[in-house]
């Protein structure tokens, strides 16, 4: 039985060692801040100009008024949001002149793999310091315009988020607390395959109505807050829900990487794990028939590369 946190711990990385955050903090499923990982890190955004200039992404367009919407009436979220192609170098000039923050335009999950930024020794060390040794993924950037919320989830693998500029909000609530958090339904996906996700959560953090979700004051009785400032990473082990806002009026910026759970029978023991999967197996036929479209349509590969970012 895992005991219950008081808060959020913070341990240096002179602190522990491998062995330590495994049998401390990974096996028991346990959130913690690491500093001292990242001393010299600081990716603004002329620095981020430099080494990814004129390379192509895949942006998402959340708009001006995602947040002032009633989160039950959304089509699509995190990954599912409208995606827009451009350069780096213009997207850091619609941050300059504001018009990513008017917009709500961010850079989610976006692969460093083909990035220079992914040779940073620093990130590549981590894990052997962790002792996490099989990532589940590629470092993966999130930055975007102060302000931004990547709203209320879970995921279904251990991450590692790491501020690389300026700090970020992070709410988190154990994975007890699913049923308190009132996801969206799993069925959803057969509808929306994987653009609007059953390990999302339909109450608003900012704005919750008590009326329509009671159990999310049950939910409050287990919230913890960490401010995530330059420098420190945290780990947020599989399906602790998490909302994420980046603060200040400035660019914020983050990679994380995501890791293959261990000890195994945590993954098994895991209810929010098997939920998402089932979320997965009902979302095939609505992603079959994605790429179906894509393939037949002009435009392939742009296409193929959206319904991949999905994933
Ligand atoms: O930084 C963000 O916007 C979201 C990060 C996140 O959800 C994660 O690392 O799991």
């Amino acid at each position: 039985m895992v005991k219950a946190l008081d808060s959020i711990a913070s341990v240096d990385i002179t602190e522990i060692t491998p062995d330590i955050f495994i049998e401390k903090y990974q096996k028991t499923g346990t959130p913690v801040v690491i500093t001292g990982l990242l001393a010299t890190i600081d990716w603004n955004l002329d620095y981020l100009c430099e080494k990814l200039g004129k390379q192509t992404f895949l942006f998402r367009n959340y708009g001006s008024s995602r947040y002032q919407q009633d989160k039950r009436n959304w089509k699509n979220i995190g990954s599912g949001v409208a995606l827009q192609s451009m350069p780096f170098t213009e997207y850091a000039e619609l941050l300059r002149d504001r018009t990513a923050h008017e917009n709500d335009i961010y850079l989610g999950k976006c692969s460093l793999k083909d990035t220079i930024l992914a040779q940073t020794p620093a990130l590549k060390v981590i894990g052997n310091q962790l002792g996490l040794t099989k990532p589940a993924t590629d470092f993966n950037l999130y930055m975007g315009p102060g302000g931004h919320t990547s709203g209320l989830h879970y995921d279904s693998v251990d991450g590692t988020l790491m501020q690389m500029y300026g700090e970020k909000r992070v709410v988190l609530f154990p994975p007890s607390q699913t049923y308190n958090l009132y996801p969206f339904p799993v069925y959803n996906h057969i509808r929306y395959g994987l653009k609007l996700r059953s390990w999302f959560s339909r109450v608003s953090l900012a704005q919750p109505d008590f009326e329509l979700f009671p159990r999310f004051k049950i939910a409050l009785q287990h919230r913890y807050e960490v401010i995530l400032k330059q420098g420190e990473t945290l780990y947020i082990p599989m399906c602790w829900w998490h909302e994420v806002t980046a603060l200040g009026d400035d660019m914020v910026c983050s990679v994380n990487r995501f890791w293959r759970v261990y000890p195994t029978s945590r993954v098994i023991r895991s209810w929010n794990r098997w939920r998402a999967v089932c979320g997965h197996i009902f979302a095939l036929p609505h992603m079959c028939m994605s790429f179906a479209i894509a393939l037949s349509g002009s435009d392939r590969k742009q296409k193929l590369s959206k319904i991949l970012h999905r994933l």
